[in-house]
């Protein structure tokens, strides 16, 4: 139930400080600490400044440009406030990638951490739609255009009255196959991930503090580090660089109460309090963006005590839609879908299929299915249900658990092989710190399970090592599902959102 004008710019900062929170916390970064009522004054000095001085008018859509820092946030909200689209990009994408992002939205403005604009500004060179690239100091100094002009600004600003279907944020899906979609979200769709997810599954209060790795330009980062604690009066804390020894920093020193990030970082963290990490204030660990393996899930809950919750969402859903709960969760699974979501596992004709059998997974909700302006309605949506490209299963109590992406599964002499699950295998053995499974073409079986295996340090690439991994998968689960080649490797293929690249992989094999 939103009204129907609704800006969700307006409503994660000024509604704040008119509910009462204004002295609250509201972002750390940077080094300092900054209120509800100061984050609500910088954002409006912006939003006047790209009004009266840039032209920014309602619609246009405005290019975000930075790392997880305050003064990106302080953007997001003013442009949201200015009744702009914006589209959030990541710092480390270059030129070329920036190109694809501004044609396909028609970008025409862009705010741009001064610290690394190179890109951008050869960027717009070649675009004919972005008109201005204009340059924000991300280490909130005031020290660039915009915060020069914004600081002579009033600090009140009426903010556009949106409607709450209009478009507020254009989300690029991270593109593991090379070409950025665009996905549309309204103005409400902002506000509902908060009032779904991170109300009815982490029961958020104005206490928390949030911290985490995923970027603000992926919505994974933009709900769980800023529109979460923001819709709350929580606080969140921003990292530039967001490493698991950063983070456990930022826990010790802040006393932080719920992270977002993915299971990788989480092991580490599980190794740092061996030497001593005090993870004690975390009430929750959010753990998505990769499926969790078990062993990572039930050595935090020992270890820690606290709950760790496994969920999945999407770019295209733009948050969280299925996910465990405090109390309800079944290891290894990815738990119930989110309330105000559906989800069903159906076969190619849109047949739910029986409990147990994989599938894909199919979802719909009050958010997601808008695709801008390409093909890819057509493919991932069908009757208003988003073909989410995982394939799934459904046990008896009603749990969902994931099996592969769709196109990670691998059919080895009619044996249907889950990747993860070989993955999830080798990682609980000590030799290995991080793998990805590949299927991989065989005379004999048409493929062959094949593990990329980043080893833990000081263990030896040697025959011996590839064995005793063989061995200990095929002792784990069914033995027709070991890896019969072995390969070691320095580092993983990874998205910018730290996604593993595996068909990076398959491309990379020797014919
Ligand atoms: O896992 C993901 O890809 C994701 C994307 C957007 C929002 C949330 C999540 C977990």
């Amino acid at each position: 139930d939103y009204p129907q004008t609704l800006n969700a710019g307006y409503e994660l900062s000024d509604a704040l400080v008119a509910k009462g929170f204004g002295d609250n916390t509201a972002l750390i970064g940077n080094g300092r600490r900054r209120t509800y009522k100061e984050l609500a004054d910088w954002s409006n000095r912006i939003a006047h400044a790209l009004v009266e001085n840039y032209g920014v008018k309602p619609g246009n859509r405005v290019l975000i440009r930075s790392a997880n820092n305050p003064a990106m946030v302080a953007c997001w909200l003013a442009a949201t406030k200015a009744g702009a689209v914006v589209v959030n990009t990541m710092p480390m994408l270059r030129a070329g990638e920036l190109t694809k992002i501004v044609d396909k939205a028609e970008v025409e403005f862009a705010l741009c951490d001064t610290r690394i604009k190179d890109e951008l500004v050869a960027c717009a060179k070649e675009s004919r739609f972005l008109k201005k690239v204009i340059g924000f100091d991300g280490t909130a100094n005031h020290d660039a255009e915009l915060d020069r002009i914004a600081l002579d600004k009033p600090v009140k600003f009426d903010a556009v009255p949106t409607s709450r279907d209009d478009v507020a944020l254009l989300g690029f899906t991270s593109g593991t196959t090379g070409e950025p979609k665009a996905t549309m979200h309204f103005h409400r769709d902002l506000l509902i991930i908060a009032d779904a997810y991170a109300k009815e599954v982490l029961s958020v209060t104005p206490q928390d503090v949030f911290v985490g790795s995923p970027p603000l330009a992926f919505t994974f980062g933009l709900g769980g580090l800023a529109i979460f604690p923001l819709r709350f009066g929580a606080a969140a804390t921003l990292l530039e660089q967001a490493t698991p020894p950063k983070m456990i920093e930022i826990i010790e020193t802040y006393k932080a109460t719920v992270s977002f990030t993915a299971p990788t970082a989480y092991r580490v963290m599980l190794a740092a309090m061996d030497e001593g990490a005090d993870l004690s204030s975390l009430r929750a660990a959010v753990s998505a963006g990769e499926t969790l393996p078990a062993p990572v899930y039930e050595a935090w809950m020992k270890k820690t005590g606290k709950p760790m919750l496994d969920g999945i969402g999407s770019t295209e859903m733009l948050h969280i839609f299925i996910s465990n709960r405090f109390g309800d969760s079944a290891p290894g699974s990815t738990g119930k879908p989110v309330g105000g979501y559906e989800a069903r596992i159906v076969d190619e004709e849109m047949n739910e299929v029986a409990r147990g059998e994989i599938g894909r997974l199919a979802v719909r909700g009050p958010t997601g299915c808008r695709y801008l302006a390409d093909n890819r309605q057509k493919t991932y949506v069908r009757n208003g249900w988003n073909l989410t490209g995982d394939s799934f299963w459904q046990d008896e109590e009603g749990y969902f658990h994931f099996a592969a992406r769709s196109d990670d599964m691998i059919v080895s002499a009619g044996y249907n092989i889950a990747g993860p699950e070989v993955e999830a295998a080798l990682l609980a053995h000590e030799f290995v710190a991080e793998c990805a499974v590949i299927g991989a073409p065989d005379e004999a079986r048409g493929e062959i399970v094949e593990a990329h295996i980043v080893l833990a340090e000081g263990v030896e690439a040697n025959d011996l090592t590839a064995k005793a991994l063989q061995d200990h998968v095929k002792q784990t689960i069914a033995p027709y599902k070991y890896p019969r080649s072995v390969r070691f490797i320095e580092a993983l293929p990874k998205t910018a959102t730290g996604k593993i690249q595996r068909f990076v992989l398959k491309q990379k094999r020797p014919l």
